[in-house]
């Protein structure tokens, strides 16, 4: 029983000596783990003479019990002060305000090709994609330029390793794809992408650029009805003031063939760099659908006619918000993507 008493003792006034959570966490290890001195104690009970056990017993458990509440006070009132001390070394200042975390922004060609998207959908196309990596056969044989056609010289072009596999000039090859997938007429398609072309990088003119094709193949579709369209489509993304040129123009797939311009908003008509000093830029090829191209599509140019344009979406945006590089698209700039 002495052996209790002085364990109680030595226990409380080793407890009432530690300071903090460590020391305190130590003792109770102490006493309590698992070789811990109060199990010993408990387990010596075993050792006694059976008369002596009861008493021993409910005396060890007592003590047991005050040493446990007594620990769990003062882990307690330790953790109360250490949270209480945090609180006033790191005041909050609830009032200040919040830092708002930097929020990204879809790049201007993509809001440029969304804008394009919108304005032919309230026109009733509607939008097919088509691959990057075509075959030379869809590129350009099935567009009315069969191997050698000199033609082929507009569109400077990456090849892949695989013979007859190149990265699309332009998304043209996308009207042979739809034209043999949806029969019969009538099509109203618009075809956005990535273009890639193995030509000088110049203020007007990239490597890789997208394009937004459209098609659109019925019975009686006209010359009228291309310039109506293109017409309502640079109203829509220009506005009324801006001047449009269409001047005729030469692509194999189409017949007759037509280019359309805008005035250059850098320099106001005036000559600059990126139009050449001509004071127009050019945003479009377009023209009535070949009949070759027409058959290669799988449609009998005798019924059926239609019309076909494509257009650089980077020259729109540039027009658009008079950016006078078309570099600073791929720049990767955020002082330049942060301004749209
Ligand atoms: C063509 O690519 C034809 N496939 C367009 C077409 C479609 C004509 C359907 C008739 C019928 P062109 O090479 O001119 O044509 O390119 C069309 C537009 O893409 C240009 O007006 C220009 O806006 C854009 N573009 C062409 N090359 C580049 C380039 N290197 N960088 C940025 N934009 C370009």
């Amino acid at each position: 029983m002495s052996e209790l008493d002085s364990l109680k003792n030595r226990a409380l006034d080793q407890l009432g000596a530690c300071s903090d959570e460590s020391t305190l966490r130590n003792w109770n290890s102490q006493y309590f783990g698992k070789n811990g001195e109060m199990l010993a104690a408990l387990k010596k009970v075993s050792e006694l003479p059976p008369e002596s056990r009861k008493e021993y017993g409910q005396q060890a458990n007592i003590v047991k019990e005050q040493l446990s509440a007594s620990y769990e006070t003062a882990l307690k009132n330790c953790l109360e002060q250490a949270m209480l001390k945090s609180l006033e070394t790191e005041k909050l200042d609830i009032s200040l305000p919040g830092m708002v975390p930097p929020a990204g922004k879809l790049h201007l060609a993509t809001q440029t090709l969304r804008d394009i998207q919108s304005t032919f959908a309230e026109m009733g196309f509607q939008v097919f994609r088509s691959r990057e990596i075509e075959d030379d056969e869809f590129n350009f044989g099935l567009l009315n330029m069969p191997p050698h056609h000199p033609a082929r010289d507009m569109w400077d072009t990456f090849h892949t390793t695989d013979p007859g596999l190149i990265l699309r000039t332009h998304t043209s090859p996308g009207q042979i794809h739809v034209m043999r997938k949806f029969h019969p007429a009538p099509i109203r398609v618009i075809l956005p992408g990535m273009c890639y072309r193995y030509e000088a990088i110049t203020t007007r003119s990239e490597i890789m650029f997208h394009q937004v094709e459209g098609l659109v193949v019925g019975t009686n579709v006209s010359m009228t009805d291309l310039i109506g369209t293109i017409t309502a489509f640079t109203r829509k993304m220009f506005g009324d003031s801006r001047q449009v040129r269409i001047r005729s123009s030469y692509f194999p797939f189409t017949e007759p063939s037509i280019e359309v311009d805008m005035d250059c908003i850098v320099c106001g008509g005036k000559g600059c760099p990126l139009c050449k000093k001509t004071g127009w830029l050019e945003i479009m090829g377009a023209g009535m659908v070949h009949p070759e191209v027409m058959k290669n599509g799988g449609y009998d140019p005798a019924k059926y006619s239609g019309f076909a344009f494509g257009m650089g979406p980077e020259r729109i945006a540039m027009l658009r918000h008079a950016i006078e590089d078309i570099r600073e698209f791929w720049g990767n700039d955020l002082r330049f993507l942060s301004q749209f």
